[in-house]
C-alpha cells in the first residue's frame, strides 16, 4: 500500500488525480503517491490565505508565539515519524535526520517565537525648530500571502526556516517542498491541524517548478511575497516571476564553497572538521567545501589523512544507526554527479579516492549511490572548481601565502560559505573577515546560532534571513510620524 501524500488548503488535506512517484533512493524503490497540486488548488490556497491573514495577523504577539511553541511541541511528539518520513525520502542516515534535520524543524519555532517576543521596533523623537516635535515610531505588519518555494537536501530543516517566521510574523502562506521530499512538509500540514492552527493560514501545495505548483505559485498576481531555497539559476527563473508584481524576494541559492587550511592548524580536529565539511548527507549541503585549499607544508599529509577519511565512511542502509552516508537523492541527480566525475577525468584530475559508485551486492544497488571522492591536480578554472557539483566531493589544491589563497579563494561568482582552520588568532580574524560570503566559519563548520544572518552574495543568494533579518523580511513596517506642537510657552 503506497503512502498518500496529499495538498492541505483552507485546513483540509485535498487529493488530485494528477500524481507522481515518491521514491526512496536508497533502493530505488517507490513507495509514495504524491498528489500534483492543480493551478485551481493553487488559487484556492492562494484565496485562503488571504482570507486568514486578516484575522491570524491581528492576533498579539503572545497568541503567535504560543501557536509556534506548539507546532514546536507537536514536531518532537511525531518526531519518529518525522524521521521515517525524511530517511525515506531522502536516503539520508537516521544518525544524522535524528540529529540535524527533524530537532532543527522544530527549533526553528521555538526561535522564532522567542525572537518575535522580544523583537524591537524603531521609534525616534524629532526636535522640530521653535521647540515642536516629532514622534515617530514604526508598527509591524504582515505582508500577506507568502509564496515559500525549498529545496530536498535538507527538508523538513529548510522548509521550516521560512515557515516560522513567516507566521510569526502573521503570514499566510502556500508553501511548495521539493517534488522529491513531500513527506515531512505533509507531516507538518497534520501537525498545524493538530494543533488547530486557523484553516488557510498554513497551505501546503505538491508538484514542480515549471508550468506546475512552483510557477503557480511564484507567477500568482495575489501572492505579495516569495522566499526561496535552490539552484541559482531557479533563483534567475523565480526573479523574473517576481519582477511582474514588484514583489519582495529572499533567496538562498547555490555554492562553490572554499575550505581554507593552513599549516598551523590543529591537524587532527581540522581533518575531523573536513571530513563533514566535504562529505555530510553526501555533501548536498549549500555549505559543503566543494574547493579545498591546504598549505603547502602539510598538503601531502592533509591529503591521505582526508582520503582515508573518505575511504572509512560507512555507507549502507539509512535504517541502520551505524551508517555514515546515504545515497544522492535522485537517480537524475546522480547521473549529474557522476558527469562531474567524468568531466574532472576529461580535465586531467587525478582521483585521490573514489570516482565511481559503491557496490553492496543487495537490494541497495537498485538505489542511487556515489563513492565519496577526492580530485587533485586541476587549475581554478576547471569547470569541476568553478561549478556547483551538490555531491560527495572535492578538490584539493596546494596553496603558498595568505593573500593567495584569499585571492583564489574568492574568484568565484558564488559567496555563500568558508570555513578556515587555523590557530593563529590574527590570521583567523584576518581571513574569515576578506572572504567574500554570507557566513565564514573558523576552526568549525556549520556551526549555527539562528539569531545570525545566513545568506549569501553574488549567485549565492539575496537578502539574508535568521533572527531579525527573517522577521523584517516578513513583515511590512509602517512608521508613523506624530507632530507635538511646541508649548504654549513657545509661542510667547
Ligand atoms: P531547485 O532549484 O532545482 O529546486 C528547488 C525548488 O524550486 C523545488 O521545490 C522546485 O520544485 C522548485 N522550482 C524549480 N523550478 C522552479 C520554477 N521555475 N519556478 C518555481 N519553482 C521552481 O533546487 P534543488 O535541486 O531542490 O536544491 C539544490 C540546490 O539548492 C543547490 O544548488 C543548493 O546549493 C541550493 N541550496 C541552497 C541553500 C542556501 O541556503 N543557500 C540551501 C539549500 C540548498
Ligand atoms: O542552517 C540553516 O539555517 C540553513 N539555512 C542551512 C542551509 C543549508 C544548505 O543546504
Amino acid at each position: 500500500m503506497l503512502k498518500q501524500y496529499r495538498n492541505f488548503i483552507n485546513g483540509r488535506f485535498v487529493e488530485s488525480e494528477k500524481r507522481f512517484a515518491g521514491i526512496n533512493p536508497a533502493t530505488g524503490v517507490r513507495f509514495a503517491d504524491v498528489h500534483e497540486a492543480t493551478k485551481d488548488m493553487v488559487n484556492d490556497a492562494v484565496e485562503a490565505g488571504h482570507r486568514a491573514v486578516r484575522d491570524w495577523g491581528a492576533t498579539s504577539v503572545a497568541d503567535r508565539a504560543d501557536m509556534l511553541y506548539r507546532i514546536a511541541d507537536e514536531i518532537d511528539r511525531r518526531a519518529a515519524d518525522f524521521l521515517d518520513a525524511e530517511v525515506s525520502d531522502t536516503g539520508k542516515p537516521v544518525s544524522l535526520a535524528s540529529k540535524l534535520d527533524i530537532p532543527r524543524g522544530a527549533a526553528n519555532f521555538r526561535v522564532f517565537a522567542d525572537i518575535l517576543k522580544t523583537a524591537p521596533l524603531d521609534s525616534y523623537r524629532t526636535d522640530l525648530p521653535g521647540g515642536a516635535q516629532a514622534i515617530n515610531y514604526a508598527v509591524r505588519k504582515p505582508l500577506g500571502v507568502v509564496g515559500i518555494i525549498s529545496p530536498w537536501n535538507l527538508p523538513l530543516l529548510l522548509f521550516t526556516w521560512k515557515i516560522a517566521p513567516a507566521l510569526a510574523c502573521g503570514n499566510a502562506v502556500v508553501a511548495k517542498p521539493s517534488e522529491e521530499t513531500p513527506g515531512t512538509a505533509t507531516l507538518l500540514a497534520e501537525v498545524m491541524q493538530a494543533v488547530g492552527l486557523p484553516s488557510g493560514v498554513f497551505n501546503l501545495v505538491h508538484g514542480f517548478g515549471p508550468n506546475s505548483a512552483g510557477e503557480f505559485i511564484t507567477k500568482h498576481p495575489r501572492v505579495n511575497a516569495i522566499t526561496f531555497t535552490g539552484e541559482s539559476k531557479t533563483g534567475t527563473a523565480i526573479m523574473h516571476a517576481a519582477a511582474e508584481g514588484v514583489k519582495p524576494v529572499s533567496f538562498e541559492l547555490g555554492g562553490k564553497n572554499a575550505a581554507i587550511i593552513f599549516a598551523d592548524c590543529d591537524f587532527d580536529k581540522t581533518v575531523d572538521g573536513m571530513a563533514r565539511a566535504v562529505f555530510l548527507n553526501s555533501g548536498q549541503v549549500c555549505l559543503c567545501s566543494e574547493r579545498i585549499f591546504i598549505e603547502r607544508p602539510i598538503y601531502e599529509r592533509f591529503v591521505k589523512a582526508l582520503a582515508e577519511r573518505a575511504k572509512q565512511l560507512k555507507l549502507g542502509d539509512p535504517t541502520d544507526p551505524a551508517t555514515e552516508m546515504g545515497p544522492l537523492i535522485s537517480a537524475a541527480h546522480r547521473d549529474k554527479v557522476l558527469t562531474y566525475y567524468a568531466i574532472a577525468r576529461q580535465e586531467g584530475a587525478q582521483f585521490v579516492v573514489g570516482g565511481g559508485t559503491p557496490r553492496f551486492d543487495n537490494h541497495l544497488d537498485s538505489g542511487c549511490w556515489v563513492e565519496p571522492t577526492l580530485i587533485a591536480g586541476l587549475p581554478d578554472d576547471a569547470r569541476c572548481v568553478r561549478e556547483e557539483i551538490f555531491g560527495p566531493i572535492g578538490h584539493v589544491t596546494p596553496f603558498d601565502s595568505e593573500a593567495e589563497v584569499i585571492q583564489r579563494a574568492n574568484a568565484t561568482p558564488y559567496g555563500l560559505a568558508a570555513t578556515i582552520w587555523t590557530s593563529d588568532v590574527n590570521k583567523a580574524h584576518r581571513v574569515a573577515q576578506s572572504m567574500n560570503v554570507g557566513i565564514a566559519w573558523v576552526n568549525t563548520w556549520f556551526l549555527r546560532d539562528l539569531r545570525t544572518p545566513f545568506g549569501g552574495s553574488g549567485l549565492s543568494g539575496v537578502g539574508r534571513e535568521g533572527g531579525m533579518h527573517s522577521l523584517n523580511f516578513y513583515s511590512e513596517l509602517t512608521n508613523v510620524c506624530i507632530h507635538v506642537d511646541a508649548p504654549d510657552a513657545f509661542h510667547d
